[in-house]
């Protein structure tokens, strides 16, 4: 199936990938049913994709598993695996501009940023992760009485990766790069508003040499499609990015099936601390890109930005400024610095929140309305003397709406930053060394940033405390929930030592 689609600036994209990718074929759901994915710049339907349900997942992980336990892909060795991740990574390099295009088009997350950001750091993912692939080795023990043993790093097994709509290609690969580095074979279900690059990828990795069966996409719902993946009998592991809400339903099914492993990333509520001492221009550029970098849509978002009250009053006023200077628009046109909210239903969460900021008693200082004739587009939006116990303060909104909250002392912040049940990540803004290492010490999160915000890497561990989640992405920690551990046991006789 094909569709031409034509952005407002004149991009002419032919979307050829729609259908499920099992064991390497593009095949339409045993349903036969579609269903539309949108422009979130208009709401205008992009095209329509195959709809998988129950049935597929099960055909999905025949494949998977068939391709697990007998197929080359865990028995080749970790440096062949890795020789075919550098060709899919080198793929993707040749098709930035399209798969970035796609992105944009599908989620409304800036080109720019795609073709600078999203797009090269799946590549850079892949490539990481192809060097660690021959580098998976197991430990000598000496134990003790008789006995000596060796472990053996495996491959877990059959893998279920569910990913959200905020970083469609970036968390794909997130997931992917490691579980093919560790041997794995896998099923990805992709976010139900953005299907359209998962397939793509599925198109490159078969270019690339994946064997058939190893990486498979069954794009649909969560209810239908995800469900079945959490609860299938025949998967080894599912590894779920998206809502605390949906993130325990996942545990529930793994635990009420057959006790699968589980890593989630879930939301976040993430507090950026700024300091008395701290210039209060640059971090006001940081609490921008904190907070309405990818339209608030970021599960790391330092949406609680709690400000010293020596700078509070300069501070309001600077980032008043900067965010009226925030430019909303079309996605594609490389002046713009946000884009639409990626549906119609995350559009109308983040205007209910704007609205109970209000009604709950916080002063609106900028923003607050949609903008645009057309679309998902929300302005940049501040509030200041907000309470810890407002709903604006504690919920994650995942929206461009910034909650400024004055403090005093440093235990106030520390505690402040505490107060909520999520622990994903935490910006500190101060000169002080003694502060920065306090601080960075008390709070629980995955991540804590000092003097930056969103710096991440791919060998940079990356996952949350709390409600935000357990298990760590990326860095050779990513690798390792992908691998089981065995110890082999052997008698040693007349051992000299
Ligand atoms: O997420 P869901 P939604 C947060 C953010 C956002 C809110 C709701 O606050 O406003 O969640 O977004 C699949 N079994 N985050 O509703 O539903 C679903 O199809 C198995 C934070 O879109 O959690 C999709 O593939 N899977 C987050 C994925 O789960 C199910 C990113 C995420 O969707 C399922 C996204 C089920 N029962 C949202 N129900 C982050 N951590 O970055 C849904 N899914």
């Amino acid at each position: 199936m094909a569709s031409e689609c034509n952005s407002n600036t004149g991009q002419s994209l032919k979307i050829k990938f729609t259908k499920l990718f099992i064991n390497g074929q593009f095949v339409d759901s045993i349903s036969g049913k579609l269903f539309e994915t949108r422009d979130p710049r208009t709401g205008d339907v992009i095209t329509k994709v195959a709809e998988g349900d129950k049935e597929d997942v099960d055909l999905a992980v025949k494949a998977a598993r068939q391709a697990f336990d007998h197929g080359p892909w865990p028995r080749m060795s970790g440096y062949e695996r890795g020789r075919i991740m550098l060709k899919l990574a080198d793929l993707i390099e040749e098709h930035i501009e399209e798969l970035a295009t796609i992105d944009t088009l599908d989620g409304g997350k800036l080109l720019s940023n795609g073709k600078q950001i999203d797009i090269p750091s799946c590549s850079s993912l892949l490539r990481y992760f192809a060097g660690a692939a021959d580098k998976i080795h197991g430990k000598t023990l000496k134990m003790s009485g008789q006995f000596q043993a060796y472990t053996l790093k495996e491959p877990i097994g059959v893998v279920g990766h569910i990913t959200p709509w905020n970083f469609p290609s970036g968390i794909f690969f997130m997931k992917v790069a490691p579980a093919l580095a560790a041997g794995c074979t896998m099923i990805i279900k992709p976010a139900e508003q953005t299907p359209l690059s998962a397939l793509f990828y599925a198109h490159l990795a078969k270019q690339a040499g994946i064997p058939d069966g190893v990486l498979n996409v069954v794009t649909g719902f969560g209810p239908t499609a995800g469900a079945a993946l959490a609860s299938h009998m025949d998967v080894d592991k599912v590894s779920f990015t998206g809502s605390t809400e949906v993130g325990r339903l996942v545990m529930e099914a793994a635990a009420k099936s057959n006790l699968k492993a589980v890593s989630l990333e879930l939301g976040g509520k993430s507090p950026l601390l700024i300091f008395n001492d701290a210039d209060v221009d640059m971090a006001v550029d940081l609490a921008r890109i904190a907070v309405f970098f990818n339209k608030g849509e970021v599960c790391v978002a330092g949406s609680r930005v709690y400000v010293q009250e020596g700078i509070y009053d300069d501070f309001v006023k600077k980032a008043v400024e900067s965010a009226e200077n925030w430019v909303v628009g079309d996605p594609f046109d490389p002046q713009v610095h946000q884009g639409p909210q990626v549906d119609k239903e995350q559009f109308e969460k983040v205007l209910r929140y704007i609205d109970m900021g209000k009604r709950e008693g916080a002063t609106l200082v900028t923003g607050g309305k949609p903008c645009g004739q057309k679309g998902y587009y929300i302005e940049p939006t501040i509030f200041k003397d907000v309470k810890e116990d407002m709903k604006i303060a504690q919920d994650e909104i995942f929206g461009p709406v910034m909650s400024l909250i004055k403090f005093k002392t440093t235990e106030e912040a520390i505690e402040k930053a505490n107060n909520t049940k999520y622990g994903l990540a935490a910006g500190i803004v101060t000169n002080d060394l003694n502060i920065a290492n306090r601080v960075s010490r008390s709070i629980r999160s995955g991540i804590i940033w000092i003097n930056c915000y969103l710096a991440t890497s791919w060998d940079c561990p990356f996952g949350g405390y709390k409600m935000s989640g357990f298990g760590r992405e990326m860095g050779l920690q990513g690798l390792d929930k992908y691998l089981q551990v065995k110890s082999v046991v052997t008698p040693i006789y007349d051992s000299p030592w």
